[in-house]
């Protein structure tokens, strides 16, 4: 049987807290609980999954450039760096593979420094404000954007 080829979901900054504080913006769910949904849903369109989060911009950026080599799409929720960093939107810029940005809230009917995005401009879609769905949403975007 053929290999299969793998999406990668990179997850920043305090994100690793999901589900121990506001639940009301955020949802209930832990990143563990996000991450078996994505596996599963991978899984079901015939995808491998890599699924990291990191604290550090730098880890981020490195683990950007390591989906080059590796991953088939990639669904990037960079948490606050999205609103910030220009080395982010740089490294999905040299990536040749469908970008999807996920965030779990509705980043425009919240506080104004949030509506400004530096992945965007790099992504091929984005997904927001569904919760935990908005990366089932985009693993499912990005499996019918790639091929097999
Ligand atoms: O809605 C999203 O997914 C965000 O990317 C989440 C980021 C925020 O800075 C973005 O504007 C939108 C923040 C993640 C913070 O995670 C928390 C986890 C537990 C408790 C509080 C925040």
């Amino acid at each position: 049987m053929a290999e299969r080829r793998s999406i990668w979901v990179l997850n920043g900054p305090n994100l690793n807290l999901l589900g121990e504080r506001e639940p009301g913006i955020y949802g209930g769910d832990s990143l563990a609980d996000i991450e078996v949904r994505c596996r599963e849903t991978a899984d079901k369109a015939g995808f491998d999954m890599v699924f990291r989060q990191t604290n550090h911009e730098g880890e981020l950026v490195g683990w950007i450039q390591e989906a080059r080599a590796d991953a088939a799409g990639v669904a990037i929720n960079a948490g606050a760096y999205t609103h910030t960093s220009v080395a982010v939107h740089d490294a999905l810029r040299l990536l040749d593979v469908p970008i999807v940005e996920v965030h779990l809230s509705n980043v425009f009917a919240r506080e104004e420094f949030r509506h400004k995005s530096f992945i965007s401009a790099a992504a091929t879609g984005v997904v927001c404000g569904f919760g935990p769905m908005s990366y089932v949403l985009a693993i499912d975007a990005l499996a019918a954007r790639v091929e097999l």
